[in-house]
């Protein structure tokens, strides 16, 4: 080998050397830009323990937004399969906002579009920061971590207003609220697995259109049991067989599950006497399993 090749290799990687420095800079460069001008937002985990310890916390019994002083609020969130509970926050602008996140199952994601907050929402962990939102609009909330067959209608949004907007909005909401809409709770927590209009996934998820009414002509008390306890293991609807797990919605009030009862019965097939929230009570406090609920689904259902 003569010396002319030792140069020319050496030139070229002189080269190489200065172009990988130069994208380490850029990298650096681009960081500390994000830094100084958005700000680092990295969850801290505030708690660990089992998801039912954590979600029996008083942070998460009314998920939400709460007001904690002058320009400060609380937003508690809970991620599930396949939804945000609520699915819609209502935020102050410029009101330095602590989230408080967690999951009930499996593992989400939390990204706010147009923001840098993204975070790992993990069963077993109450994730916490803090954001100050200084621009009014529409934020979209999206999971961005694989959580199952309905992961892609796991959206969410954020709505930031101006204060007086938000005064307004909830008073707005307060004459409202006493109204339980049974198809506002379907859309919002049953929708993304069993079908917007309860036509369900063969195979996956039953269908409960008109199926439903059939159940509750055959047991009331097993409609409402298969709600406040959910329900696990192999069932045949209509040839179909499943083998899934239902989650336990004990957390609705009686009113709100006699209400998704009544939207689920109308969905099709036999009509069906209203639902009571006496009769949802009625079923209360007996600490089922959702292996529980198949077993008494065999005595009074069938297979
Ligand atoms: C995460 C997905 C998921 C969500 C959300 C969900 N379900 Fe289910 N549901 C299932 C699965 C899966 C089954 C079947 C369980 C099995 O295979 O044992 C089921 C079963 C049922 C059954 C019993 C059907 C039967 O034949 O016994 C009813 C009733 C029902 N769901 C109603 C609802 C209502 C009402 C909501 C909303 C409050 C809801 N589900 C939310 C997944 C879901
Ligand atoms: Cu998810």
């Amino acid at each position: 080998m003569d010396e002319r090749h030792h140069d020319q290799i050496a030139k070229w990687e002189r080269r190489w050397i200065a172009a990988s420095g130069l994208m380490s800079l850029v990298f650096v460069i681009l960081i500390a830009y994000n830094l100084a001008t958005e700000g680092g937002h990295i969850a801290q985990v505030a708690a660990r323990g089992t998801p039912e310890t954590l979600l029996s916390r008083e942070i998460f019994a009314e998920p939400g937004l709460r007001i904690t002083g002058p320009g400060q609020a609380q937003v508690s969130i809970v991620a599930q399969a396949f939804n945000f509970v609520p699915e819609r926050i209502r935020i102050p602008v410029d009101t330095e906002v602590t989230f408080y996140l967690t999951s009930r199952d499996v593992i989400h994601g939390w990204q706010v579009v147009n923001t840098n907050l993204n975070v790992e929402v993990i069963p077993g962990e109450i994730s916490v920061l803090r954001y100050t939102f200084t621009r009014p609009g529409t934020y979209l909330t999206v999971c961005n971590q694989y959580c199952g067959i309905g992961h892609q209608n796991m959206l969410g949004e954020i709505e930031v207003v101006s204060a007086s907007d938000f005064a307004r909005v909830d008073d707005d909401d307060a004459m409202v609220a006493d109204v339980v809409d049974g198809a506002q709770l379907y859309a919002a927590n049953c929708a993304s697995c069993h079908g917007p209009a309860g036509a369900g996934i063969a195979g996956a998820f039953p269908p409960l259109a008109g199926h439903a009414a059939e159940l509750a002509e055959q047991s009331r008390p097993y409609l409402i049991d298969s709600l406040l306890y959910g329900l696990q293991g192999q069932i045949v609807v209509r040839g179909t067989t499943y083998n899934g797990v239902m989650p336990a919605w004990g957390q609705l009030s009686d009113d709100e599950i006699a209400a998704v009862l009544d939207h689920i019965v109308e969905l099709g097939g036999p009509s069906v006497e209203p639902f009571e929230a006496d009769e949802v009570a009625a079923e209360r406090g007996k600490g089922w399993s959702p292996s529980d609920v198949l077993e008494f689904r065999r005595q009074v259902i069938g297979q």
